[in-house]
């Protein structure tokens, strides 16, 4: 039976998501309100920074196909492994189809095959992750501001939330016997992020059908943020004007754990 797992805690899960802060370097965020004010200050700055010298659409620098790495490395879910998720991959996800709702003019329901008829973008890009690594693949998707502009944000729409399909962690029971659900990976981003020309719904990985591993059927690739900001496994894409109803309100799951939210590189 596997009833350590199942009654793991949501306790544990955060215990576990603030030791792997202090491993990534990131001690005494949620210890300290100085800190965590001085973060968000620096945060602000490398916001700035980076649209103010880099441009707010410029590019991220992509490379040759020799750069690209044997094996790009996964990392976080590896699957998502629910019900309803291993249900889609046994269909070969046909039957995916990803909402576009929230603060839209045009709500659109995607499936994968509209998804893939879209004018399509590959960019031979490296991934960072927080915890110190980088791998260098070709991604292939369809741009985010293709769908977006379909969609026709309203004029109080700041942000683009996307729901994936993983539970962090298990569902836990309470001393009462309720079930209490586990959160579910998101992130977010700006919609001047959404709109760069390299932020892309992915689909495919050097060439090959994306892998369960790495996001299928669908992955942001968001190439001037860090690897936490380009969401896997995406189920439905949500334009709000603010992450207060969202999770635990930073909007992002690791956002929510004290992660900064703009993850820029
Ligand atoms: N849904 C979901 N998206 C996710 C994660 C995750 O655990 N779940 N991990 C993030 C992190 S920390 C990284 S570094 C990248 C890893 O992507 P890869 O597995 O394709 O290397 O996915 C990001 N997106
Ligand atoms: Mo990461």
């Amino acid at each position: 039976m596997a009833e350590p797992i199942a009654r793991r805690s949501l306790l544990a899960r955060s215990a576990a998501a603030v030791s792997a802060l202090a491993l990534a370097g990131c001690t005494g965020i949620a210890d300290s309100p100085w800190a965590a004010n001085l973060l968000g200050e620096v945060e602000k700055l490398t916001k700035r920074a980076q649209r103010l010298f880099a441009g707010g659409h410029a590019l991220a620098p992509e490379f040759p196909k020799s750069d690209i790495a044997p094996v790009f490395r996964a990392n976080g879910t590896l699957n998502p492994n629910t019900n309803d998720y291993n249900v889609h991959a046994s269909e070969g996800f046909r039957n995916w189809m990803i909402p576009v709702e929230g603060l839209v003019e045009n709500p659109l329901r995607l499936s994968l095959a509209a998804i893939r008829a879209f004018p399509a973008r590959s960019q031979i890009t490296r991934h960072d992750c927080v915890e110190g690594w980088s791998c260098i693949g070709a991604w292939k998707g369809a741009p985010l501001a293709h769908i977006l502009a379909l969609a026709r944000p309203k004029p109080d729409a700041r942000y683009v939330v996307f729901h994936c399909a993983d539970p962090m962690g298990e569902a836990d029971v309470d001393t009462l016997g309720n079930v209490i659900a586990p959160p579910y990976y998101y992130e977010s981003l700006d919609l001047l992020e959404a709109t760069h020309p390299q932020t892309i719904l992915a689909y495919e990985l050097n060439g090959n059908v994306l892998p369960v591993e790495h996001g299928a059927p669908i992955r942001v690739r968001a190439e001037r943020q860090l690897g936490y900001k380009m969401a896997k496994y995406v189920q439905r894409i949500e334009l709000v004007d603010s992450f207060a109803r969202i999770g635990g309100g930073k909007g992002g799951y690791w956002e929510d754990q004290g992660y900064q939210w703009y993850g820029g590189i």
